[in-house]
């Protein structure tokens, strides 16, 4: 180990003292200052604690200093270095609970790391909570759209160049890792990466928040974005979280409000920075497009070794990760630097308990499983020389069989249209035919995303909401359905399947809703699983939904309006899945044109900007579902043979 400036030699020196000195320090006070930058925490320690904790600001280039935890176990030495970089607080990161045990004072998915040497730092991004400066919600990277010199990348960069060389019980290796918004702050630190960076695990990553993460998907407005930006808006020192908007069902509220502007202008926050992007930009402009970090990714050579992992029903961020796997994966020319992992995990489900999802049990703690036969042994290799794991190009986990493939590549299936056909059939075969299947939608009734009353703020509805039974809107005049016979044979999909829609309206926009579901038999053999959970007869699993905003069918960037009575042709894709299809079940497709209020309801009539829609713009209209012929309606699966 080597000390490159005089004061990382005495501060190696004074850690050594002070670490004899810990009831000394609390009767000082509880913190004991090793420099004015670094102080030694025994906030709630006891000198029997099996671990260090210090808290450090750590000077940025232009000055700003940032907040950082640093944890190990007492006596570590050469220990590789685990960072996040984090708007969530890294003080409760590091203080999950009050214990003298390093386990239990990190977050749960540390424990495997904490045990083994590791030095876990969580660090306060910039502007967020104990760290100084201005936040900015997804800082671009340097360029057009920030003219700074300093973004999540530098940030990264000279957090890891401090690390290394203040942290004397470290092997000078850095590893990064996080989920969603730790997951985007982890992409960052690779874009012009430092040399001590040497392994990277985004989880669940923030990547292009228009396509398909949080903000927006395909155009259509996330409203639970409004309570997210306004919530970061005040996360200073213990400040921010949820904010009371009031009780009762959401479904109400939002409906009541009108448009997005007038919930906002309702609230009073229409200043609010991180609002105020989403009402000026609601197309796929280049304030988005320029801020894509896929994008950015796609434009630099690959020299960190990186493991992207996300959730089969990721309800926040099921775009970024398969994204950033296509951006990277071209440079990857021996396929082994980069690597895909899909598991049946909501929303940064990995870094919890993987036993079940809503009403789906699994084969144990698929989460635990992966973190400690394939996270661990990637950064034991990559941070401490540990003998290469070979780890999988790609590791999924198959819904439906139960069972953790390793697959050379994704997505591994080949096309396989199932197209929608007459009478409610879904098939295998082209129907030779064109016909339409029709239904009203009126904005004034929109299809709920979840039974009402609802709460997305509610970690029990929100958390679970992709794998909810459709049955409870399967009835629904607005909602088209269309399904297979029962199956004779399994069909398993690994991929995203791709929604191929021909439809029509009588309005001049329309928002358009796919599901793809696994539709299990009334009686199932599963039922004979003894547990708490409710019987799977019937159940109507989604295996993927995603939305349409309907105006963006020629251009992202520029919206038009539809013509109504006009066939028109939409292309998109639903989640990545692994999912097996099993002998007895049907695969439903249904189709509907609003998921509120998850999302923002398209008035139905073309405004120039949606956000703005006035109240006399929110008319029915009759949309007409295109099967057969030249308007082969179909989702084409990626089937596994
Ligand atoms: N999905 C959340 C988020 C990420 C990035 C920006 C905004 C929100 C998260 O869970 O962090």
């Amino acid at each position: 180990m080597t000390f490159p400036h005089s004061s990382s030699r005495l501060l190696f020196v004074a850690g050594l003292l002070l670490g004899a000195l810990p009831a000394l320090a609390q009767d000082a006070g509880r913190v004991t200052p090793m420099t004015p930058d670094i102080v030694e925490s025994y906030d709630q320690v006891l000198p029997s604690a099996d671990f260090i904790r210090r808290e450090a600001m750590v000077p940025m280039r232009d000055g700003t200093k940032l907040y950082t935890v640093i944890v190990m176990k007492k006596g570590t030495k050469d220990g590789p270095i685990l960072l996040s970089r984090s708007p969530y607080d890294a003080h409760g990161s590091t203080h999950r609970v009050a214990s003298q045990r390093i386990v239990d004072i990190l977050e749960a998915m540390d424990a495997e790391f904490a045990e083994d040497g590791y030095i876990r730092v969580y660090q306060d991004i910039r502007g967020m909570h104990r760290s100084e400066g201005e936040y900015v919600m997804n800082r671009p990277i340097v360029g057009p759209l920030n003219d700074t010199d300093i973004d999540e990348s530098t940030d990264a960069y000279d957090t890891i160049d401090w690390l290394v060389k203040n942290v004397p019980e470290s092997n000078g290796k850095v590893g990064i890792i996080g989920s969603s918004y730790l997951g985007f702050t982890t992409l960052m630190a690779e874009i012009n990466p430092h040399p001590a960076l040497k392994a990277a695990v985004p989880e669940s990553p923030m990547v292009d928040g228009w396509m398909g993460d949080d903000w927006f998907h395909n155009g259509a407005f996330r409203v639970s974005s409004l309570d997210y930006a306004l919530g970061q808006a005040f996360n200073k020192g213990d400040g921010g979280g949820e904010f009371a908007l009031g009780g009762g069902d959401q479904y109400t509220r939002y409906l009541k409000a009108g448009s997005v502007a007038d919930f906002v202008k309702m609230l009073g926050i229409e200043d609010v920075p991180g609002v105020r992007k989403f009402l000026e930009n609601p197309a796929y402009t280049d304030f988005w497009s320029l801020q894509a970090v896929d994008k950015w990714l796609a434009a630099r050579p690959l020299t960190v070794p990186t493991m992207i992992e996300l959730g089969q029903w990721d309800q926040e961020d099921s775009y970024g990760g398969p994204a950033v796997y296509r951006a990277l994966e071209p440079k990857d020319k021996k396929n082994n630097m980069v690597s895909l992992v899909i598991g049946p995990w909501r929303h940064s489900g990995a870094n919890h308990g993987g036993y079940d999802l809503g009403a789906l049990t699994f084969t144990g703690d698929t989460a635990r499983e992966w973190r400690v036969r394939y996270v661990k042994p990637f950064f034991d290799h990559w941070l401490k020389g540990a003998p290469d794991p070979h780890t999988p190009p790609v590791l999924t986990y198959a819904t439906g069989i139960n069972e953790w493939e390793e697959s050379p590549r994704w997505p591994m299936g080949s096309a396989k249209p199932l197209y929608l056909a007459a009478d409610g059939a879904a098939s295998f075969d082209r129907p030779a035919a064109a016909g339409h299947d029709d239904y009203v939608s009126d904005p004034a009734h929109p299809v709920p995303f979840i039974p009402r009353p609802i709460n997305m703020d509610d970690a029990t509805q929100w958390k679970p909401w992709l794998v909810h039974d459709q049955r409870f809107v399967s009835d629904r005049p607005d909602v088209a359905v269309w399904q297979t016979a029962p199956l004779d044979k399994p069909v398993h999909i690994m991929g995203a399947p791709e929604v191929e829609l021909f439809a029509s309206t009588t309005g001049t926009d329309s928002d358009w809703v796919v599901k793809l579901i696994d539709v299990y038999p009334n009686d199932v053999p599963e039922d004979a699983v003894q547990g708490a959970k409710p019987s799977m007869a019937g159940y109507e699993l989604p295996v993927g939904i995603e939305i349409f905003r309907g105006r963006y069918a020629r251009s992202f960037a520029e919206p038009a309006p539809l013509t109504p009575g006009a066939v028109e042709h939409y292309s998109w894709t639903l989640p990545n899945v692994d999912h097996v299809f099993l002998p007895g079940h049907r695969i439903m497709v249904q189709v509907q044109s609003s998921l509120f209020p998850l999302y923002d309801r398209n008035p139905q009539t073309y405004v120039d900007n949606i956000m703005y829609a006035q109240p006399e713009d929110y008319q029915k209209a009759t949309q007409g579902i295109w099967r057969g012929g030249s308007t082969a309606s179909a989702v084409v699966l990626p089937v596994v043979e």
